[in-house]
């Protein structure tokens, strides 16, 4: 651990005069004074008080900042101000020695500012976070050498459902732009497409699978949702590392009660190292959108996970990495068969359980056309813009979702 602090302070400002520390009359002469304070620490050999108390300090005030009324109103320069006491915990605890306690705290910081603060410093958060990871990839494949143990995961028998010729998503392979846009993108029709991922370092050169997971990801933090499905009164969002998603929902040890579902839109962006392994398809070039405003989603966990039926404002492309889902799909023509939520929160998102439907409720659902299909590693499948979507995992899944305008 020796050699942390010095990769950690090559990738900061060499002199305190050149560490940016810039805000509007927002945040209050309180506080900024304790941000120089714990700057001037940052740089100097001695100091009368912890650096760390100093970090601390700035991270609860603003932490209060960040949960008061809705995320919405909450200033952007609150959340640099978390950020910066993000990076000065992180300084504070990598210092002296730190002991791989210290740097998984530290790697969980970084986590915490990036997911609930505000870029700053050119995302300096990002590239300490790279080096944390680094040291602790390294300590646990140590420790994994010692261990030889072979971990099996318990796969129980999926409940897959026969899809009846006549309503399955058809299927294509790598069609040409100009196929693709006329065929599917102008008429707004699902389809399947294959082999158009199948360059993906994904699916070839790292096969992403729980031990590849672990070992880029596993010291991460990131929110977790609970519940069978988001819909359930007793569904929640918590934030664990990979690691222990993985083991408490995937392997199941220690008996977590219910289906945990890492159903993310900022995982690429907080891991880049897993972005590296995926591609945007070429077909989101025929959107009028810049390439910029693609928001790539991921959504990982174990057989049982349940998107109940909603709706998207963009066109989406599903792209299965891991394991099989079934899906089911439903054109917005026939919205008014679909009983969505009154509420504005749930709107675009359907009361009917698609595959357990209470027909005395919701007598008209089963008379809405649909298809449907199970989708396999390498498939790619194209939900036009506003299409109703139900996807079930059918055992261990991992897939990529692009929305594209
Ligand atoms: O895979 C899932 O569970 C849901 C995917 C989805 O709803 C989406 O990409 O919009």
């Amino acid at each position: 651990m020796a050699t942390l602090w010095s990769k950690i302070s090559a990738a900061l400002p060499a002199e305190e005069e050149q560490f940016p520390l810039q805000f509007s009359d927002k945040v209050e002469s309180s506080v900024t004074d304790m941000l120089k304070r714990s700057r001037r620490q940052l740089y100097s050999d001695t100091t009368s008080t912890s650096p760390t108390l100093s970090a601390q300090i700035i991270l609860d005030l603003s932490w209060e900042k960040l949960n008061t009324g809705t995320w919405r109103d909450v200033d952007k320069e609150w959340r640099r101000v978390y950020s910066y006491g993000c990076l000065f915990k992180v300084a504070a605890l990598c210092r002296e020695d730190p002991s791989a306690d210290d740097v998984r705290q530290a790697v969980r910081t970084c986590d915490m500012g990036l997911l609930m603060g505000a870029a700053i410093m050119d995302g300096i958060l990002q590239v300490v976070v790279r080096i944390l990871q680094g040291e602790v990839r390294k300590s646990t494949e140590e420790e994994e050498e010692s261990e030889h143990e072979v971990k099996r995961i318990k796969i129980e028998g999926p409940r897959v459902p026969l899809i009846r010729e006549e309503v399955t998503v058809p299927r294509t392979k790598r069609p040409s732009l100009e196929s693709f846009n006329t065929n599917y993108l102008l008429p707004l029709k699902p389809v399947i497409l294959e082999g158009v991922i199948d360059h993906w370092p994904a699916l070839n050169q790292h096969p992403w699978s729980i031990e590849y997971l672990r070992c880029v990801a596993g010291c991460r933090t990131v929110p977790v949702e609970v519940g069978s499905r988001y819909t359930d009164e007793a569904w929640s969002q918590t934030l664990l590392t990979v690691n222990e998603f993985i083991d408490q929902y995937i392997l199941n040890k220690g008996g977590a009660e219910g289906v945990g579902y890492l159903a993310q839109h900022q995982l690429f962006d907080q891991i880049p190292e897993l972005k590296e392994d995926i591609r945007l398809p070429d077909y989101c070039c025929l959107g009028e959108g810049e390439e910029d405003d693609i928001t790539v989603n991921a959504w990982f966990g174990p057989g049982g996970t349940v998107s109940p039926l909603h709706q998207d404002p963009q066109q989406n492309f599903l792209a299965q990495v891991v394991g099989s889902k079934y899906v089911r799909l439903y054109s917005p023509e026939d919205t008014d068969k679909l009983y969505p939520h009154q509420s504005q929160l749930l709107h675009n998102t359907s009361q009917v359980e698609v595959e357990n439907p209470d027909k005395e409720r919701f007598p008209e659902f089963a008379k809405a056309p649909y298809l449907e299909c199970v989708l396999q590693p390498g498939d790619v499948l194209f939900i036009p813009v506003r299409h109703w979507h139900y996807v079930r995992s059918l055992e261990l899944s991992f897939s990529v979702s692009f929305w594209w305008s």
